[in-house]
């Protein structure tokens, strides 16, 4: 880069201490994606709104490209510097701002650790829902800009939801403030949402206005067993169409089962093929009758046993297996690819199959598991080779393929939470139109004209139809 100039002028105007030449940036090449490592010129650990801006301003002036990165948690390489340049992390700018316990608002700082901001939420009957999987390590700004999902999601929704109001600076340095701290509002179009899911391809947020919930009074955890994933995942559209909204419906298959069994605090028994993971909340004289409801459902679906809660401690043994379902896999494979595929909620039985005929016929190991309420699977496709190795990438992309036709065919989507990225970048033209991308196009340009934020991430490159 012309970093030869850029670095001594960032770290004159920053301090040494917040700016990493490349020989210390090498944390900053990967994320939990698992595509690669793509180590960056510099990284800038920027600390306020001015910086951010100094930092795209500089860039923009001479040319070099800017990748914004939060707790790099993200799973389809958003945050990789895959053109070199400066990482701008976020991941000092933790301050809590506000918390107005009767406008239900909270104001942070994008490098807020998720699950920091509920428990400080939490802490005074106030709920902040989305909660992705890693929400003891992912930091708000990182699930602005990817609208993290998570189990949640079935009956609160996902991060959009909660973003009433951004503070974004754009390549350049202009600051922008979409949005608003009202409950309502429909002043102009929606730019926050546009920014909301944006994967750090327009702005760098940085801050968030989110509404917030009065916390529920109390919460029911459910675990069904099954001896087969069919019914399991038949039993999670028939509590859908027995009229429930449970806050939580996650789904986790034989492999997923099978690797978490020997970490789980909770037994599982060997003979349970699949199981479905439901939590309900709301008064709490109705948590047991719906709780009864929705296990009498799971038992007509197939269910050899339901397991419920007793207290604190059972709720959380049993979340404690779901969450660890992704990093269990990951140790345990040299090779685990995630993709984060949805469908209609109603296809969901049909996905699972067809899954598991397409890890069949291409002999790799796959674990279907994740927010089957949502029509929201996490297929991980699982190699015992290296992804370096030869050959391996081009087995496990056929077999990735497969999925993504069969998704597409059921007419759902590439990507239910985790993004485009990186990672399924070249497919997005299977699912969207020629001028629904080149619209996309346009909007990019007319926010990053040079193309340096981000470059190369989300929209298809190089071919326009
Ligand atoms: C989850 O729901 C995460 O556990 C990660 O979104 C899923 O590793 C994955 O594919
Ligand atoms: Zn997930």
């Amino acid at each position: 880069m012309t970093q030869v100039t850029l670095l001594p002028l960032l770290e004159r105007e920053l301090g040494a201490a917040r700016v990493l030449a490349s020989d210390r940036a090498a944390r900053y090449g990967q994320d939990e994606s698992n595509l690669g490592s793509f180590p960056p010129d510099a990284v800038v650990l920027a600390e306020t709104r001015e910086e951010v801006a100094l930092v795209l301003r500089l860039a923009a002036e001479r040319g070099v490209p800017v990748v914004p990165r939060g707790a790099g948690t993200g799973m389809t390489g958003g945050a990789l510097a895959t053109e070199g340049g400066i990482v701008l992390s976020t991941e000092r700018m933790t301050r809590i701002k506000e918390i107005d316990r009767e406008s239900l608002i909270a104001v942070v700082e994008p490098g807020v650790i998720t699950g920091t901001l509920q428990e400080a939420v939490e802490d005074l009957g106030l709920f902040y829902p989305p909660d992705p999987a890693s929400l003891s390590m992912c930091s708000l700004g990182g699930n602005v800009a990817e609208n993290a999902g998570g189990p949640r999601a079935f009956k609160y929704g996902v991060t959009r939801e909660y973003v009433l109001g951004l503070e974004v600076v754009l390549p350049g340095g202009q600051v922008l403030r979409p949005g608003r701290r009202t409950a309502k509002g429909v002043t102009g179009y929606d730019v926050t949402a546009l920014f909301v899911g944006s994967e750090g391809t327009l702005g760098i947020t940085t801050e968030v206005t989110l509404k917030l919930l009065p916390l529920p009074a109390a919460v029911g955890t459910l675990l069904a067993l099954f001896r087969d994933v069919h019914a399991a995942s038949l039993a999670v559209t028939s509590i859908i169409g027995a009229g429930h909204r449970p806050r939580a419906l996650e789904l986790l298959d034989a492999t997923a089962l099978d690797h978490v069994r020997p970490k789980s605090q909770f037994p599982i028994p060997p003979e349970a093929r699949a199981a479905v993971l439901i939590e309900v909340d709301g008064e709490p004289e109705a948590i047991e009758p719906t709780c009864v409801r929705i296990g009498q459902v799971c038992e007509r679906a197939g269910a050899y046993e339901v397991i419920l809660a007793k207290d604190e401690k059972d709720r959380r043994q049993l979340w404690h297996a779901r969450r660890i379902v992704s990093s269990s896999l990951k140790e345990a494979h040299r090779w685990k690819l995630s993709e984060d595929v949805a469908v209609p909620r109603g296809a969901m039985p049909v996905l699972i199959d067809r899954v598991h005929e397409i890890g069949k016929r291409h002999g790799l190991g796959m674990a279907s598991y994740g927010h089957a309420g949502d029509g929201n699977l996490h297929v991980n496709v699982l190699s015992e080779r290296a992804r370096e190795e030869d050959g391996v990438k081009d087995h496990v992309r056929a077999a990735v393929a497969d999925v993504f036709r069969e998704t597409l065919a059921l007419g759902g989507t590439l990507s239910g939470e985790h993004g485009i990225g990186l990672a399924k970048r070249d497919y997005v033209a299977w699912e969207q139109a020629p001028e629904l991308i080149e619209f996309q196009r346009k909007l990019k340009a007319l926010c990053d004209p040079q193309n340096l934020l981000n470059p190369g991430k989300m929209l298809p490159v190089g071919h326009r139809e």
